[in-house]
């Protein structure tokens, strides 16, 4: 353990006090359109069009349609990772993960040096301190130590798994190299047991409407992170009828795994009608990386989970909350680092100047959508294997570990990333590289590699070894 984890602690709690415009303990600010609560849903591995409303013909997704086409859709909106664990500390810290050592998915193992930097401030730890209740449920993914845990990063309430993934019905997760000691699903300190769990999609709802129904009386903020769609491939019969008719068995389960969000969507959100909740509810929906490799769509964009063309890290976000927002479709990008300053400003909290993060407050722009967000996005997955750079209509992007090469392209006029410029605008291409340099030189570099690197490296190989033998005429098998 690091011995100034003591001394971060208390310079998170001052950072944190600071932030605090008005009295946690001043209850009459509770359930007012000044504390406005919150609730932000995020899937895993969901694919840009796999609701309906971005172009799904074949998944049935009528409620998160109806709540993305009367809210904001971003049409362009971005998480800063391709990979599940280093999207999330993006999230919750509104920073670039690169810049606190956290740019890989980290093992499965319970230490206290593998997780989020304790001297990183978690968005709930300010409501906290601002009088919100706050609750994560679900997947956690940013350490499986309990000092990384929820509970430890200003959650009062947490029920869920720390791990990447989970049986659907509950069967505890080993870990590696750790002999017997199993991730399980948790209710705060409390193991839950296997036979208490039904189907996690609907569990975690389940608990999502009894924390609402439990703290109405104060604003609250509920971190609700569905494992689905991710692997495993496990449903049950009730939402596989719902896509009975895809004849792709694999895509039909798939498909059934993004359905059940969709009405577990619409439980929660019709409890907050029934309770009264909804006008001073905001709700906000992103996927936490692009589809799967296989199953998902990413279409039109090119590229998939844990790649830095598009298709690995724009993806299905919107927000609703029809008393304070007009519906619209906001074309300009953003990313999922702008949800911890623009939250707070809607939750009315004045963030502290020592409290810096990475993300811009939208308020402003989703007032005056012509209003220009004059800013670069960066990317950066693995350690350099794979990084991007986004300004105005052009984006860089290094696919080392994939293609072994660089491009430039007009993401506006070619979405699909299949025209490379880079000889025809050799001086953009140079002027983004020089920015992501410049970038870079904060970067903190991660203490352990992603499982998922390693066999996107295998399957590259296979890939080129294909391509080879077809270059020079041969007639491959596979
Ligand atoms: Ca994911």
């Amino acid at each position: 353990m690091n011995i100034l984890k003591p001394v971060l602690y208390f310079m998170a709690f001052l950072l944190v006090v600071g932030c605090t415009k008005k009295s946690s303990t001043d209850k009459s600010q509770s359930a007012t359109q000044d504390k406005p609560n919150i609730i932000l849903i995020v899937t895993d591995d969901q694919g840009w069009a796999d609701v309906g409303y971005q172009g799904a013909t074949d998944i049935p997704t009528p409620y998160l349609d109806k709540l993305a086409t009367e809210g904001i859709q971003f049409s362009s909106g971005y998480v800063s990772h391709p990979y599940c664990a280093p999207s999330r500390a993006g999230i919750l810290t509104g920073c670039y993960q690169a810049h606190f050592g956290f740019n890989n998915n980290p093992p499965h193992v319970k230490s206290d040096t593998v997780g989020v930097s304790l001297d990183k401030i978690f968005l709930p730890e300010v409501l906290k301190a601002n009088g919100y209740k706050t609750c994560a449920i679900g997947k956690w993914h940013l350490g499986d130590h309990e000092v990384f845990s929820p509970r430890s990063r200003g959650f009062d309430h947490w029920f869920g798994f720390s791990a990447g993934a989970f049986d659907y019905w509950g069967k505890p997760k080993k870990f590696t190299g750790e002999g017997e000691h199993y991730n399980y699903i948790m209710r705060n300190d409390e193991v839950v047991k296997k036979e208490e769990i039904s189907y996690l999609t609907d569990d975690f709802t389940h608990e999502a409407i009894d924390f609402v129904s439990k703290n109405q009386e104060d604003p609250f903020f509920l971190y609700l992170a569905y494992n689905a769609p991710h692997s495993p491939d496990q449903v049950t019969s009730e939402y596989l009828k719902l896509t009975e008719y895809i004849e792709y068995g694999d895509r039909s389960i798939y498909a059934a795994m993004v359905a059940s969000i969709d009405k577990n969507v619409q439980k929660l959100d019709e409890q907050l009608i029934d309770l009264g909740l909804k006008e001073n509810t905001i709700i906000i929906f992103l996927s936490d990386n692009g589809g799967r490799p296989t199953l998902a769509d990413n279409r039109p964009f090119r590229g998939h989970k844990g790649m830095v063309f598009e298709g690995g890290i724009r993806v299905p976000f919107f927000v609703n909350c029809p008393k304070r927002f007009s519906a619209q479709k906001y074309e300009q990008s953003i990313i999922s680092l702008d949800l911890f300053p623009t939250i707070l400003n809607w939750c009315n909290i004045q963030q502290s100047d020592s409290l810096i993060t990475d993300g811009v407050d939208l308020n402003s722009y989703l007032s005056h959508p012509e209003k220009k967000i004059e800013r670069t996005l960066f990317w950066m997955s693995g350690f350099d294997d794979e990084y991007a750079v986004r300004k105005g209509r052009y984006k860089l992007v290094y696919a080392g570990l994939t293609k072994g090469k660089s491009f430039l392209f007009d993401v506006v006029n070619d979405p699909g990333e299949r025209n490379d410029l880079s000889e025809r605008k050799p001086e953009i291409k140079a002027e983004l590289q020089a920015e992501f340099d410049q970038w870079v030189k904060n970067r903190e570099v991660t203490q352990w590699e992603d499982w998922h690197v390693i066999k996107s490296k295998e399957r590259t190989e296979k890939w080129n070894k294909i391509r080879r033998k077809a270059a020079s005429g041969e007639k491959h098998e596979e």
